[in-house]
């Protein structure tokens, strides 16, 4: 290891992971702590008691995005900012997300007990709604932070059980006062569990990662005619399910064609009335695209478009694709990856550069500072489900990764 690299607690870093996943722990080992829920407000009031710990200020903006600070020498300069999300999914894990904040934490602490001061001010931030699982889209606390949506916007967003983001941030006290909007940041980490099977299949402990994919979220809407299900013949039915027959399996199809790194995936569907012998009036589901190549993802909507509208006129039904989201792919910033590529270096880390399949808050920061992501290994690249998992030992390299590489961006040498 090279002379003056840091090292963090992995122990401590591993105790408050277990900690904050006893919140909205469920009977399966999952986590299920949605974006402004009861469980979410727990495990934020848990995060700050950590903060307040260590002294650092904390901030809470409009969007309820949370913001701990440990000054620096030179508290006017752009701080170094370490950021992610403690919602989880419905059915989520103990790591996706809320590793990244925790991480964030471990490094400020292990700079307080360490005395290491550094130039520029830390700051840690947990975001509102990454998952985009309550709410939709994804991503929204750092995305109207920085600037990809207005705050209306934002806090306009209504949950599936019809509340909006507005009155949750009020109900559960995290209707902050700071304006929430970017300012100048010296640079921008993000570490995560990779939720995917590379680095596992590598047997690389560390993830650089350059950019994250394309993605685009659809609602596909099939109006037909609701009718009895016993008497209707088939052949005078008028079935959004037939359209959506078609649709699906033409739609696997060409996720083969566009290649390896094409995603589809169906996640949610709603049936009007959704009585079980009436023929549905209305099918609603919805559908997540993704591709590295934003050209690619373009051809990938133009034929969704064809494929909805031929299976709706064969069906005798109205088909609609409207486009709930879509976040283009994007490069991180150079100089915060040579950061990245020199901490694992001097950690005698192997580290391999790899492209997120997972959007996350960095997405958005980038558009306001220079950013970079870390990534670990989770068991069987498994995320989004309960049986995430994560060994403490690459949790802990990664956090190692990400002190350094921190450091190299808040100490000025003289
Ligand atoms: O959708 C995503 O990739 C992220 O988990 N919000
Ligand atoms: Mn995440
Ligand atoms: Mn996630």
């Amino acid at each position: 290891m090279a002379p003056n690299t840091l090292k963090t607690n992995g122990d401590r870093l591993w105790a408050r992971l277990m900690e904050m996943a006893r919140i909205g722990a469920t009977p399966a080992g999952g986590c299920n702590r949605q974006a402004l829920t009861d469980e979410d407000r727990l495990g934020r009031a848990l995060f700050e008691s950590w903060c307040r710990a260590l002294n650092c200020t904390l901030e809470t903006d409009q969007m309820g995005n949370i913001f701990a600070r440990r000054a620096g020498t030179e508290p006017g300069l752009p701080p170094v900012l370490i950021g992610s999300h403690l919602d989880t999914q419905p059915t989520g894990g103990k790591f996706d997300g809320v590793f990244g904040v925790l991480a964030g934490l471990e490094v400020i602490e292990s700079l307080v007990e360490q005395n290491i001061p550094t130039t520029h001010s830390i700051e840690v931030v947990a975001w509102t709604n990454e998952e985009g699982a309550r709410f939709s889209p994804a991503m929204i606390g750092s995305g109207v932070f920085a600037g990809a949506f207005d705050l209306e916007y934002g806090l306009s967003r209504r949950s599936r059980d019809g509340v909006t983001l507005a009155s949750e941030l009020q109900r559960i006290g995290y209707a902050g006062s700071r304006v929430c909007q970017a300012y100048p940041i010296k640079a921008a980490f993000e570490v995560h569990i990779e939720q995917g099977p590379i680095l596992e299949a590598a047997d690389m402990p560390i993830g650089i990662v350059t950019g994250v994919q394309g993605m685009r979220w659809y609602d596909l809407e099939l109006l037909g005619e609701a009718v009895h299900a016993g008497p209707t013949p088939m052949n005078t039915r008028r079935d959004p399910v037939r359209a959506l027959h078609t649709i699906i399996s033409e739609v696997y199809k060409f996720a083969d064609q566009f290649g390896p790194w094409a995603r589809v995936t169906f996640g949610d569907a709603r049936f009007e009335p959704g009585a079980r012998n009436t023929v549905p009036e209305k099918v609603v589901v919805t559908l997540d695209l993704r591709h590295p190549e934003e050209s690619t993802l373009a051809e990938m909507e133009k034929r969704l478009q064809q494929i909805v509208s031929t299976s709706a006129a064969q069906a005798n039904v109205t088909g609609k694709v409207h486009q709930e989201w879509q976040s283009p792919a994007i490069s991180f910033n150079a100089h915060c990856i040579a950061a990245i590529e020199a901490s694992a270096q001097s950690l005698d880390l192997n580290a391999m550069h790899l492209v997120s399949g997972a959007g996350h808050d960095s997405v958005y920061v980038s558009r306001i500072a220079p950013t970079a992501m870390i990534f670990v290994p989770c068991k069987g690249g498994i995320s989004h489900n309960e049986s995430e998992s994560a060994e403490p030992a690459d949790l802990t390299a990664g956090c190692d990764v990400l002190l350094n590489a921190v450091v190299q961006m808040a100490v000025r040498v003289a």
